[in-house]
């Protein structure tokens, strides 16, 4: 590719776009930046794979992108927000679709083992249409929903996928691994979990 990105009509032409950057070994951060950036976000072409929860924000797959990445499609419930966490050594890349969403980035713990608290770096705003990206060579980050009356959508893609990362606790830097799970896929609910269930006893 030669920097030039044409500008997708609709999600299946971003996710075929998507398809052939990715189809080279060599990921070009700026180039995925700006496709997903010229995607002009239509709730028609999203809606069927955008489900909520009332606890919790959801992880719903879109595309499994020839096992070169994931593109997902994250539903933020009012107040919902993520823990801090790592991204596993993969690229992350996030496009609002709806709504507003916050980030707060986070140094990572230096390695030592007292207990510390996280150095926030910087807390970030972005509405619908922006695209924000982060790898663990930029830092731990936080995002939330903070709205009390609106959700929010978000798309994300992550290369290579990756389906385990760390959060960490804030207060001390204590760090634990978490297993993540889609709610639904390809706009299907996926079965429950041995852990949703007993979530929801
Ligand atoms: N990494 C989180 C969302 S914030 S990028 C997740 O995939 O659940
Ligand atoms: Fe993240």
């Amino acid at each position: 590719m030669n920097g030039f990105v044409r500008k997708p009509q609709t999600l299946d032409e971003l996710i075929r776009s998507l398809h052939v950057l990715f189809d080279d070994d060599k990921v070009d951060i700026d180039e995925v930046k700006s496709l997903l950036y010229a995607y002009k976000s239509n709730p028609d072409e999203w809606m069927r794979f955008a489900k909520f929860d009332s606890y919790r924000y959801t992880r719903n797959l879109v595309d499994a992108g020839n096992g070169k990445f994931n593109l997902m499609i994250l539903c933020w419930g009012e107040g919902h927000g993520s823990s801090i966490h790592d991204h596993t050594n993969s690229h992350c890349f996030v496009k609002i679709l709806q709504g507003q969403m916050k980030e707060t980035l986070y140094n990572w713990p230096t390695k030592s083992n007292h207990k510390q608290q996280l150095n926030k770096k910087a807390e970030l705003l972005y509405d619908s249409g922006q695209v924000t990206y982060i790898n663990d060579s930029i830092g731990l980050h936080q995002v939330e929903n903070l709205s009390h009356s609106e959700s929010a959508v978000t798309l994300h893609l992550y290369s290579p996928p990756f389906d385990q990362c760390c959060c960490f606790d804030q207060r001390s830097g204590h760090r634990y691994p978490v297993k993540m799970t889609f709610h639904s896929k390809f706009g299907e609910r996926t079965p429950f979990t041995t852990e949703e269930i007993a979530e929801n006893n």
